[in-house]
């Protein structure tokens, strides 16, 4: 799942894809270098981001949108809005990736009715505030109990292709990421495929020399590897040839 973010503030690539054509292009290059699925997001979620409200995110999503019907992979919306959801269900995209695991009331219902697909991830409160909210006695086991109450609240409203995101770096201290990444495979017993999404993040930036953001990328696949020879079925990434290579390997000894 490549990762394609059309804001001025993300915190890996903010601006860089902002114009429709520039991110078009990206897409384009990404499925060419073996990415399955393009995750587009209008509305960073890093810690601290400022919300951005939906009029603002359909304006830079739709255009991108429109410009990727013909791409050849399935398009994937990072959103927690359903209006949002519902225009760019609706504008061709498959699948909607809430980081808020279908938090507003509204959203599952808007996903069944398009027979879409959606990713559930886990975190608490919002990006300005989820960093105050890192207290578990057990981060695997409350996040996959978390994962499996709201697996059944999307069966219930009708959603049948779902997958699940424990949300690394999302109300998480550093060291509940390495311990969901050592534990992943705790969250595959659930019977949906799990999502990864160590890229390029902070917790990484706390090792060998893995500061700035940029200097990322062995840490990002190394994390990716642990992930999926413990069961994970999606990686969602930015750079996307040399974690395919990564990919190729971690599934070569987890199929040994
Ligand atoms: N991480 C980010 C955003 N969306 N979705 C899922 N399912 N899993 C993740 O781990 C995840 C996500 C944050 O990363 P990024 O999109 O690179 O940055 P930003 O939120 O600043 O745009």
């Amino acid at each position: 799942m490549a990762i394609l973010n059309v804001t001025p503030d993300s915190f890996s690539d903010g601006g860089r894809f902002i114009d429709p054509a520039k991110a078009a292009e990206r897409a384009r290059q990404m499925v060419a270098e073996g990415a399955d699925i393009i995750d587009v997001g209008a509305e960073s979620t890093r810690p601290n981001a400022q919300p951005v409200p939906a009029e603002e995110e359909l304006r830079r999503l739709l255009p991108v949108l429109a410009s990727l019907k013909d791409i050849g992979v399935p398009i994937s919306v990072d959103t927690q809005k359903p209006e949002v959801a519902d225009d760019c269900l609706q504008a061709g995209a498959r699948i909607i990736n809430d980081v808020t695991g279908l938090r507003h009331p509204a959203m599952a219902g808007v996903i069944a009715r398009h027979h879409a697909a959606c990713v559930i991830m886990h975190m608490r409160g919002t990006p300005l505030d989820m960093q105050q909210q890192t207290a578990y006695t057990d981060v695997v086991a409350e996040v996959r109990a978390y994962l499996a109450q709201r697996i059944e609240l999307a069966r219930a409203a009708g959603i049948t292709d779902i997958a699940i995101d424990p949300g690394i770096g999302f109300a998480k201290e550093i060291r509940h990421n390495f311990e969901i990444l050592k534990r992943f495979d705790e969250f595959t017993t659930l019977g949906c495929p799990v999502v990864a999404g160590p890229s390029r993040k902070r917790f990484l930036g706390t090792l060998a020399d893995m500061e700035p953001v940029g200097n990322r990328l062995e840490g990002t696949i190394a994390a990716v590897a642990i992930a999926v020879l413990n069961g994970a079925k999606v990686i969602r990434v930015h750079d996307i040839a040399q974690t395919r290579r990564a990919i190729a390997v971690a599934e070569a000894v987890r199929n040994a």
